[in-house]
């Protein structure tokens, strides 16, 4: 693993774990930040020992409370167009499931980074929200799309729209939190969530994730295409072969991630 400034990089098993740890700042995340997130998550995505990957955040307070805006204060359109952006591409483009475990604050860019994940675990005391329009923007790294889809229209204007941030409870209850736990207890119970995630048979997961996706993306004839695609491409792997021998032979699978 390479040497990050900004971000830890762990091992749990089969689970790969990225702190974002610039606590003192609540985690904000600087375009350095964001780099080195995108590589570590893509080295960990290559890395077929890795199954499932869990993000969170140094300390207490918070997930993330959004891009670093003493960085951002003072940047051009063009600036900004070439500094992170691509990084954001990138985490989007990670097969390996992936779990936010928030803590506090995941506002702006860290309320648009959890959402990025594919499940969010949260603390009883974590907050989201989209805060841009409090400094004169909005959303941009996927904030206005990814949670009006997920909560809908009008509560996602009204977020927008007045920056307010919405408990993890009343997430859960809007679909945008797998799991509320008490304060402090959100990184253990997200690598309860990752190591069964981890347990599954890997190629069937990674297929799994692009066919969920693909209902964000596309069309439902086309999303159903893809989901078939992936369900008959199953058919070409070991673990399936494995997998269904197992139930009949009333035994646990032993998944080689072939
Ligand atoms: N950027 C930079 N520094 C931050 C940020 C941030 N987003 N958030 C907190 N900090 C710093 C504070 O400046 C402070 O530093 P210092 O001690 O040196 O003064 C330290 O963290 C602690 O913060 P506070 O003293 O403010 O702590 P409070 O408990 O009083 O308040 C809040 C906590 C409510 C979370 C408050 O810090 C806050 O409102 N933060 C900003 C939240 C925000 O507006 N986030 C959205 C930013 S814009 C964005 O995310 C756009 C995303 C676009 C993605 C694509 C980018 C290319």
């Amino acid at each position: 693993m390479a040497d990050y400034q900004y971000i830890l990089v762990e091992r749990d098993e089969n689970v790969g774990i990225v702190t974002l740890n610039r606590p003192n700042a609540l985690n904000a995340l600087n375009i350095q930040l964001v780099g080195e997130l995108a590589d570590a998550l893509e080295e960990l995505d290559r890395d077929e020992a890795i199954r499932c990957i869990v993000i969170t955040g140094a300390g207490d307070r918070a997930f993330a409370a959004g891009a670093d805006i003493k960085e951002m204060s003072d940047k051009s359109p063009i600036e900004m167009m070439l500094s992170d952006f691509e990084h954001w591409g990138r985490i989007k483009r990670i097969h390996t499931p992936m779990i936010a475990a928030v803590g506090g604050y995941a506002l702006g860019g860290g309320c648009e980074l959890a959402m990025n994940c594919d499940m969010i675990v949260a603390s009883e005391n974590a907050r989201f929200g989209q805060p841009e329009i409090l400094i004169g923007v909005i959303p941009g790294a996927g904030g206005t799309q990814r949670l009006a889809r997920t909560i809908g229209k009008y509560r996602t204007m009204e977020m927008v729209l007045t920056g307010a941030q919405i408990s993890a409870q009343e997430m859960a209850a809007h679909g945008l939190v797998n799991r509320v736990v008490p304060k402090g207890e959100h990184l253990t119970e997200a690598l309860k969530l990752a190591k069964t995630v981890a347990a599954q048979a890997p190629i069937a997961a990674r297929l799994a994730k692009e066919a969920v996706l693909a209902a964000f993306e596309t069309p439902l004839a086309e999303g159903l295409e893809i989901e078939r695609r992936n369900f008959y491409l199953l058919f070409a792997t070991e673990d399936m072969r494995e997998g269904m021998r197992a139930f009949i032979e009333k035994r646990k699978a032993a998944f080689q991630g072939r």
